[in-house]
């Protein structure tokens, strides 16, 4: 540690982190920890959890190992299952806020509606009327969470009732209905199976099919948990255990390495293989492109559930949504009570549709008219002293969320730290840093398996993906610390005297 970094911060930077879920909640611990204390935290809801209070349709899990999807600094030995369901899940997060004493420091039901940068200041407003002036802005305010409606003919038309996923409407009983549900990616592969023993009747309409790979969901005994309770150590180790599979396995499946993608290839297909025995079943669920294009789906119950008598696939395209139900190309029309869309979320829109704007007034619809790019994933060109968590090329393909706001929180910090100590007072990326990050993120593009013949959220309009290409360690390693040279940073003398005299 150099004797600067041992110099006791000067100036305590006034943060507004916008959103409550799982980074916000990480963020403000993580700045008090820090000695910030200025920190304000506004939530649009009425509590704190972010996609797993939203959430709330039947058969909600995480398909990352509960045990690894923890904060670091908060194991947790009690996960019921090896996949924890979202309420377990939602409540940890309500534990950890009050633990660590965020919950009490939220501002709930106050949305903000607009901030706008000026001169090294935020000025942030909100839907209860009130200004916050801040030094930072944390936009954390998660990737999916605006639900994609399908733009289908006639589908204002249907008289029966009908819900989005992520808005689920629990006041309507599936018990006996005709049920038809629009898509089947991670979410619908979940939800199906418990939509299945409800239903009279269930129609499934897939436009693509999905490469399952068959993790049970294990329940975990109390003998079990009183052992990680017990013993620190063996949690730690499970933890582990579970990093190192998704680091060396999964991840790099995906992003390029051979031995493993065959891997997750043979065991995707020997499960579609043995689990499906009637042939035109099995070919109308079996994808044309390569395993983990798109998610690869964490499921053991799926296609037991496509193979129940009350449930019909629909392979047929949808033509149009009418008053009674849904007609397919083959001029059949399915007659619904129900229908569930599980058509997934608008990814691409990050804090929007705040009203955000940076240096002279640019507004972040103009910034990313042609083109949604960051630094870093972090840092949005023009938009000094805002971070974006879980921005694009954050690297989200199967793996732990949390364990990557960790890694932005610390680089967040190291930005914000320098902030302290007078080195600057506004920081952006320049021009030049921004359009190499890119570069660097698409040259490694063409390894990966996203590229591998699919349509998927993943990819935005010129197909280029938002993951991140390379390995994790990669990533962890180039976010340790922020490289100086790849900023533009400038001091307001005005700025500086105020904060002295403070
Ligand atoms: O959404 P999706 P999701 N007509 O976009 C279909 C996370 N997640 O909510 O494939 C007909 O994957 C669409 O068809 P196609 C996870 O990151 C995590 O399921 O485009 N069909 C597809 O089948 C995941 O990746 C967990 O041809 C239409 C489906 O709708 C992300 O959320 C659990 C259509 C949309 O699939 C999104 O998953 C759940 C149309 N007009 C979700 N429009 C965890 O466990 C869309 N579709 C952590």
């Amino acid at each position: 540690m150099t004797a600067a970094e041992n110099f006791p911060p000067q100036r305590n930077p006034k943060v507004v982190v916008i959103g409550a879920g799982m980074t916000g909640v990480l963020m403000t611990i993580k700045l008090r920890e820090a000695g910030i204390t200025d920190v304000t935290i506004l939530e649009k809801k009425d509590r704190l959890g972010g996609t797993w209070r939203e959430n709330t349709y039947p058969g909600l899990a995480c398909d990352i190992p509960a045990h690894m999807y923890t904060y670091s600094f908060e194991p947790n030995p009690n996960w019921s299952h090896r996949f924890a369901h979202g309420p377990e899940i939602q409540k940890y997060f309500e534990h950890v806020g009050r633990k660590y004493g965020v919950t009490d420091r939220i501002s709930f039901n106050e949305a903000v509606t607009s901030s706008t940068y000026n001169d090294g200041k935020w000025t942030v407003t909100t839907s209860k009327g009130n200004t916050y002036i801040a030094d930072f802005v944390i936009n954390s305010t998660g990737i999916l969470h605006h639900p994609a409606k399908p733009n289908i003919k006639g589908i204002e038309s249907f008289e029966g009732k009908m819900f989005h996923t992520a808005e689920w409407d629990h006041s309507v009983s599936l018990k006996g209905k005709r049920v038809g549900i629009i898509g089947t990616g991670s979410t619908a592969a979940q939800a199906i199976p418990e939509v299945a023993k409800e239903a009279g009747h269930f129609s499934i309409f897939q436009r693509t099919a999905q490469w399952i790979l068959p993790l049970g969901n294990k329940e975990f005994s109390e003998e079990f948990k009183q052992k990680l309770r017990d013993n620190p150590n063996r949690l730690r180790r499970l933890r582990s255990a579970y990093v190192w599979g998704l680091q060396h396995l999964m991840t790099k499946a995906v992003t390029g390495h051979q031995p493993q993608r065959a891997l997750f290839s043979a065991a995707c297909k020997l499960n579609l293989r043995f689990s499906i025995k009637d042939k035109v079943l099995r070919k109308k669920l079996t994808p044309d492109y390569a395993v983990g294009c798109k998610r690869i789906i964490i499921n053991k119950t799926f296609y037991d559930a496509v193979q129940r008598d009350n449930v019909e696939l629909v392979t047929d395209g949808i033509t149009e949504i009418t008053p009674k139900g849904i007609r397919t190309a083959d001029g059949k029309e399915h007659e619904l009570d129900v229908l569930i869309l599980s058509t997934g979320f608008k990814p691409f829109n990050f804090m929007r549709p705040m009203d955000m704007r940076g240096k002279d007034g640019l507004h972040i619809d103009d910034a990313w008219s042609r083109k949604i790019q960051t630094y870093r994933s972090l840092f949005i060109p023009e938009f000094p002293n805002s971070f974006l968590m879980l921005g694009p090329n954050t690297p989200i393909g199967n793996y732990s969320v949390i364990a990557m706001s960790e890694v932005q929180c610390g680089y967040i910090l190291k930005v914000i730290k320098r902030w302290q100590r007078g080195e600057f007072d506004a920081i952006e990326p320049k021009p030049e840093a921004v359009k190499a990050f890119n570069e660097y993120v698409k040259a490694g593009m063409a390894n990966t398996v996203w590229v591998g013949g699919c349509k998927s959220w993943y990819l935005d309009d010129d197909g280029d993906p938002i993951l991140w290409p390379y390995t994790w360690k990669q990533w962890e390693k180039e976010m340790e610390e922020p490289e100086m040279g790849d900023f533009i940073t400038e001091k307001f003398p005005t700025k500086i005297a105020e904060a002295t005299a403070a």
